[in-house]
């Protein structure tokens, strides 16, 4: 693997809100080591997915979806995805095909082209499942007219893993020789403390409704580790606090009788006991903390400052 035609680099996935970044990293890596949900603004971190290969180590940066906010934790959420595209070696430009190539999408392409300067940049069509094979020729059309100096233009189903393998295959070629920059080993940078409130926050994200997700954040209070005993598994015990921004949203977040956070703590235990491969005690319940959203001091507490 230290043979000089190894190649390794940053990989920035970067695109509006809900275009298929964090869906796409999770094909990519085998895992789902980013939340994915149907509403936009799901991913609020940059977050490391590392693929290493015979040949290559790609290190990808899933980031949250660039969009206008008056509010302190999305504008601090952009600023993270515009770092992660000044940073990294290549530029994935990521949009949703089967809605219209919008001013927004087509703003972010110009100032990522502008400010990107010649790293080389690679334009990903997603969704291509939604649409029509006549339909997709003149979107390639307009996004190369939009950045005509990319390295490629590729239409891809992140969600069926269509045309993965061409895109990985380009972004191999567009990587700098160089040799690994992770432990080939690794395939995240985030902790099991850290997964395990993604994984709690999917699901409030799927189980509630209007602006309760947006303001809703998760809190890891206890992550007690105990080994395998005999031939058992070993055991995950996490206690977890989601913070609500208002009085009126927590009976809500709670639902009758407890039912909405006995639901959200299921599934997010089968998913983090799918991904971890031991057993885990979760145990969860609503802290409300009046718009944490806005509050510098605690976004910084949650990793969610500038
Ligand atoms: N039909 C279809 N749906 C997709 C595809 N890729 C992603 N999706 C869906 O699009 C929605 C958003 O996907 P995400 O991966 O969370 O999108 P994102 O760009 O990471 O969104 P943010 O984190 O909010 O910026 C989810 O419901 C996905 O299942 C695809 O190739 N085809
Ligand atoms: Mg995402």
């Amino acid at each position: 693997m230290n043979d000089e035609s190894f190649r390794s680099g940053t990989i920035a996935l970067l695109g509006r809100p809900n275009v298929g970044k964090s869906t796409l990293l999770n094909h990519i890596i085998g895992a789902k080591v980013a939340i994915v949900t149907p509403k936009p603004q799901t991913t609020r971190h940059r977050i490391l997915g590392i693929r290493t290969d015979a040949h290559s180590q790609m290190v990808f940066v899933d980031t949250p979806g660039i969009h206008q906010s008056s509010q302190q934790m999305n504008r601090n959420m952009v600023r993270v995805a515009f770092a992660a595209a000044e940073e990294a070696d290549v530029l994935v430009i990521m949009q949703d095909v089967s809605k219209p190539l919008d001013a927004g999408t087509r703003r972010m392409i110009e100032r990522l082209a502008s400010e990107g300067g010649d790293r080389p940049r690679v334009h990903v069509l997603n969704k291509i499942d939604q649409v029509r094979k006549q339909d997709l020729l003149p979107r390639l059309a307009l996004t190369q007219q939009i950045d005509p100096d990319a390295r490629g233009y590729v239409p891809v189903s992140a969600r069926k893993g269509q045309q993965v393998e061409a895109l990985l295959a380009l972004l191999a070629a567009c990587l700098p020789q160089s040799p690994p920059l992770y432990d080939p080993e690794w395939f995240t940078d985030q902790s099991q403390r850290q997964l395990a409130a993604e994984y709690v926050r999917e699901q409030v994200f799927m189980a509630m409704q209007q602006e309760i997700p947006f303001q809703t954040a998760v809190e890891i209070e206890r992550f007690a580790e105990h080994a395998a005993e005999d031939r058992g598994r070993a055991l995950l015990e996490i206690d977890a606090a989601i913070l609500v921004g208002s009085e009126r949203h927590k009976p809500m977040l709670i639902g009758k009788g407890g039912a909405n956070l006995k639901h959200i703590g299921t599934v997010a235990r089968q998913g983090l006991e799918r991904l971890l491969g031991c057993r885990v005690h979760l145990n969860l319940w609503v802290k409300v903390e009046p718009e944490w959203y806005n509050r510098p001091g605690q976004l910084r507490e949650l990793g969610l400052g500038d």
